[in-house]
This record gives structure tokens, sequence and C-alpha cells, in this order.
């Protein structure tokens, strides 16, 4: 969840490494000298992996690029060579469709790429920037996968799976389970001493605190802080999210069950009729995809009559409020502003935050019994008393409401029940393949110029194109 005062990465999970992405800058040597260096002089390192023989696509890559990764790839261990190899197992391209790598591979070996034939691999640069992170050549797994649509040369092997995460179903349990638990259980030297460094610990101690991203808890981390302790030093220099994260640190990183998820959708449900008789409070997030428990609770809200749940969030947070349920709140008004209103087009940069008018809030769950509302009315729970380690029958638990006019709720619902992968996905796609932007609040096709409305999630599947996948198959 990305709260107010959290650093946003921007970095997609399929994006190459920094480090590798900065380019180093070089001089051009004069021509004389670089053909003087003779190359005999270059001493690869020790192939490592006699078995994978890569291949870099420079189309898109870039020349420049081309040869930074192909030097990275070599001084780990891995064997690069050019297109024309008849030896090469995995042919690794950037901002290629698996179609367009098979025609660039075509040219370069003159007609003969038999790509449904061949065990070659069509992959993206996510997998090469996966291994080089690991240091070995990481298990394929379909997202790394290009599609090959072109129906002469269709791969029968399952290897060449859909490359966008909203093209295919992803079931809680999954097939790739038993890989992804050798995978846990499994273990790589680089990767346990990054684990047990001082720097990484504190990294993650400090960004489970509510309300902390990574540039914070790096600045902190800079600054001498090792402990939550440290930071209780000094509350001053906290937010407020930061000083209610820290004081519920604890409750806030234990995960929130279904029961308690659902106790909560039926208090704010209650608490949103009381104040508009009519509206509709839907449990989002990963407790819609089927996940047994979450990190936390995210909650849509709408009314069918549009202009009907304008000034809703305040009452219903008063109302929340006076029964004692809000350890912690903050309000986000809504800035999206109508652009289908006023003839703009949407930036094609546009986040993928929405701009709903939202409450991120702790709340105060009593226990399951059913008087959650009772026990926390009747006390609630002061500071002194949760850190005094007096019994208590209640606990916090982060919960997002975010209010959506009608016609934008599918949109809404579409953004908020995730995975993140799945919606990045989708945007991906979306931008890529239709030529469309697709974000919380709306789609709108960049070539026609028109806005698409949609009634249902359903219907935004069938203007991208797409078949449906149900919530629960969306967890990739
Ligand atoms: P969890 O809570 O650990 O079970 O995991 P999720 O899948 O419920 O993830 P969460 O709660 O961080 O976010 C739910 C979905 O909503 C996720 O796909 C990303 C999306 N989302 C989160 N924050 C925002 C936001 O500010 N704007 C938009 N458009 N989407 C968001
Ligand atoms: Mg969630």
């Amino acid at each position: 969840m990305l709260f107010p005062g959290t650093e946003v990465e921007g970095r997609s999970l399929g994006s190459i490494n920094p480090t590798m992405s900065q380019l180093p800058v070089r001089k051009r040597r004069p021509r004389g000298l670089r053909e003087a260096a003779p190359p005999a002089m270059r001493e690869d390192p020790p192939v490592r992996f006699p078995g994978v023989v890569l291949c870099l696509v420079e189309k898109r890559m870039g020349a420049s690029r081309k040869a930074f990764l192909t030097n990275l790839a070599r001084s780990k261990g891995f064997l690069v060579e050019e297109p024309s190899s008849e030896r090469l197992t995995h042919v690794v391209s950037e901002g290629n469709s698996g179609d367009e790598v098979i025609e660039w591979l075509k040219r370069k070996q003159n007609g003969c790429v038999d790509a449904g034939g061949s065990n070659l691999a069509l992959l993206d640069v996510s997998w090469f920037s996966e291994s080089m992170q690991a240091g070995r050549p990481v298990e394929i797994e379909p997202r790394h996968c290009l599609t090959v649509t072109v129906s002469a040369e269709k791969p029968q092997d399952t290897w060449l799976a859909a490359a966008y995460a909203c093209q295919r179903r992803s079931p809680l349990p999954n097939n790739n389970q038993l890989l992804t638990e050798v995978l846990e259980d499994g273990t790589s030297a680089e990767v346990e001493t990054i684990r047990q460094s001082e720097k990484y610990q504190t990294m993650k101690l400090f960004t489970k605190i509510f309300g902390v991203g990574a540039k914070t808890a790096h600045q902190w981390y800079q600054e001498g802080r090792r402990t939550l302790d440290d930071l209780r030093g000094h509350p001053a220099q906290l937010s407020k999210e930061q000083q209610a994260g820290l004081i519920h640190y604890e409750d806030l990183n234990t995960p929130v069950k279904r029961a308690d998820a659902e106790a909560i959708g039926q208090v704010v449900r209650e608490a949103v009729n009381k104040c508009l008789p009519g509206a509709s409070v839907t449990l989002t997030g990963g407790f819609r995809r089927g996940k047994p428990s979450g990190h936390d609770v995210d909650l849509l809200i709408t009314h069918p009559v549009e202009g009907q749940e304008a000034g809703l969030l305040k009452k219903v947070i008063a109302c929340l409020d006076q029964q004692g349920f809000l350890l912690y709140h903050s309000v986000h008004r809504n800035t999206f502003e109508s652009l289908e209103d006023s003839d703009q087009e949407p930036s094609s940069h546009a986040s993928s935050m929405d701009q709903y008018e939202r409450c991120f809030s702790i709340f105060c769950l009593g226990d399951l019994l059913g008087d959650a509302q009772e026990g926390a009315g009747a006390e609630k729970p002061s500071r002194v008393r949760r850190t005094s380690g007096a019994s208590r029958f209640w606990k916090a638990v982060r919960v997002d409401l975010v209010v959506t006019p009608y016609s934008q709720f599918p949109f809404a619902l579409l953004g908020w029940t995730g995975s993140r992968i799945f919606e990045r996905d989708l945007r991906r796609f979306a931008k890529r393949e239709k030529k469309m932007l697709l974000n919380s609040h709306t789609l709108y096709h960049l070539e026609q110029k028109t806005w698409m409305s949609a009634a249902s999630e359903k219907e935004i599947f069938q203007h991208l194109g797409l078949e449906y996948i149900p919530p629960e198959e969306r967890n990739a």
C-alpha cells in the first residue's frame, strides 16, 4: 500500500536493475587507439554456465547498452554470442514483442529461425536482470517469456507463456508453488550476505513503519539510527503517520485475517448506510482475490446516484470516530479532474496512483466475538495503556477507505483489486498493445482520442480485447 509520505520507487519488478541502466559515460577514444588495442589482450572470465548461450537483441536496446550488458554478463561467467551463432539458447530483448524478436533473428540468421521447433527461449530483459542479480541463470518463468503469435511458427512448448500477467490466470495455489518453495529455501551466498547486513536489516525494520518509504528509511540509516527506540527518542522529527506507525508497529506488522477484514467491512457498511442510505461498501485488495490474510483492509465506497457520494467520507469518519473505532486517520481530498469534460488528453506518464477522496486510517478492532464496537468505544486505548503492556482485547488494523463516483467505480474496483503485478501488466498491455491509457479512473484510447466508459470490470476487459479474469485468478 502506498501511503502519504511513502516514496514511490517507480521501478517495475521487471525493470532492469539501476546499476545496469546507468550506462557508463565514456569518451570515445580516437579510432587509431581503438584499433591498436588487440582483442587478444582482453581475457574474459571463465565460463560458468556452458549450457546457457545468450544473445542480446540490439533492436530498441541500442548498441552501447547492449555492449554494456554483454560485458556485465561475461564478467559473471555467461556466454554471450552473436545472433548468427547456432549455439544460442536464450535470446534476451528489451521492448520488443516475441514476433519482433523472431523477425529480427530471421534477418540475422538469413531466415533459418524455427522458434516453434527449437529450444530457443525468447526472454524479456527482466530475466537477464534477475539472473545478473542472482549471479546465475534464474529459472525461466512465464512472466519472462515473450509471446509469439505468428501462427506458422507458434511454439508447441509451454515455455512460451503469455507475456502479460493480465493475459493469464494466476490462482492462489499456482503451478509454480513447488518451484517457489525451492526458491525460498534455496540459498545464495551473495543474497545471504546482503540479508545479514546491518543496512538491510535496518531498512527492513524502518520500511515496515506505516508512512515510511525507502528514501526516509535510508536517510535515517545514514543519520546513524538503527532501532525503533532511536526513532521514538525524537518524535518531533516524525510525521503524524509515522508516529502512529511506531505506536502500533507490532499490530500493523501482524497479518490481518479475513474475519477481521469482514468485521471492519461490516462496521464501515453500517456507518456508511447511516450517513447515506443506498451507498455500498466493497472489500477489495488481496481479500477480494481470495487471500486468507493481508497487510491491510481496502474498502471502496460508492453510491448509484452519481454526486451523492460527495461529502460522505467526512460524515462516515465522524461516525466511526465517535464510536471509538479510529486510532488514526488522515483524509485526502479528490484531486481527479474530469479530463473528459475539459477536453484534455491525459498524460501518458500518468501515475498509477489514483486521486480519489480517501482516508488512510488505523482502526481499533475489538475481539472477533462481535463486541468490537462496544470494546473499542468503551475503552479506546490510550498510548499509555498501549505501551504499559496491559492485557488488551483490541488490535490496530490498517484500513483504507476510498470514495468513488459511480461511473468510475469499475475502474477503481479493477485498480484496487490488484495484484500489483497484475495491475502493472494491465496498464502496460493497454498502452503497448492497444494504445490505451488505463488507470483507476478511466480508459482512454490514445489514437481515437476517446474515453471508454464501462459499467463493470468485464466491460473493461472487453475494451482491452482480453479474456475476463476473475479476481481470484489475478494473483500474479
Ligand atoms: P495485502 O494488503 O498485503 O493483502 O496486498 P494487496 O494486494 O491488498 O495490496 P495493497 O493493499 O497494497 O493494494 C491493493 C491494490 O490496490 C494493489 O493492487 C495496488 C492498488 N493500490 C494500492 N494503493 C493504490 C493507490 O494509491 N492507487 C491505486 N490506483 N491503486 C492502489
Ligand atoms: Mg490490501
